[in-house]
């Protein structure tokens, strides 16, 4: 037989494929299943695999749910979804968590919110202060920051970056760095503080030595 003789058969029940997965599709979309990423009316490993695909871009949004997506509850959907999905199907997280696992700083006793990296050095300073919050006493430097020491070394891929107000720096691998200002340097960027401008930056930061806490 030649290979293009099968050919027809084959098309023909791909076709029923195709029409039995948009009919499942119909039946299903009006009850969302939580974790159904890929809105098939299951949560399963292929929900987890989904957020995968679409981080790396070889999904649109059209093609996920995204309220089920961000498993987390952290209003983005990263690759943390994903692996918080395979926690919760392995059953080392419970469907009724929140999961939400975001690290704060407060300086001296305000509470900031940070937009964190998506790196490992933020993965292990996470897993740091998971069980005890990190206090940590900072030091007013050349007018731009504030620097404090970690006590541990994590994990950094140093570049060469120019800073802005609000940069969370990580310096050497195991200092801590806020910034009020500008600086070009070789850094590892750990995040950026939410919602401040330079000026509440300045306010916070620029009139004598803090005291941060790391905590999640
Ligand atoms: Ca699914
Ligand atoms: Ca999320």
């Amino acid at each position: 037989m030649r290979r293009g003789e099968n050919k027809k058969p084959q098309t023909a029940v791909t076709l029923l494929l195709v029409v039995a997965m948009l009919f499942s599709h119909t039946l299903f979309t009006s009850a969302a299943v939580r974790y159904d990423v890929n809105r098939d009316g299951k949560f399963n490993i292929s929900d987890a695999t989904t957020i995968q695909k679409y981080r790396v871009g070889l999904l649109s949004e059209d093609d996920i749910d995204s309220a089920q997506a961000d498993a987390n509850r952290d209003g983005k959907i990263t690759i943390r979804d994903a692996t918080c999905i395979q926690m919760i199907l392995a059953g080392i997280l419970k469907e009724t968590d929140d999961n939400n696992e975001d690290m704060k700083i407060s300086i001296n006793d305000t509470s900031i919110d940070v937009n964190w990296e998506e790196n490992e050095a933020v993965d292990a300073l996470k897993a740091a202060v998971k069980d005890n919050p990190m206090t940590i006493n900072m030091s007013m430097y050349g007018g731009f920051e504030q620097v404090g020491s970690l006590d541990m070394s994590l994990p950094h891929n140093d570049t060469r970056i120019t800073t802005e107000p609000g940069d969370v720096i990580l310096y050497s691998g195991n200092q801590i760095v806020l910034f009020y200002g500008s600086n070009t340097w070789s850094y590892t960027r750990l995040g950026k503080i939410k919602n401040m401008n330079e000026e509440q930056l300045r306010e916070l930061l620029s009139k004598g030595n803090v005291t941060i806490t790391i905590s999640i």
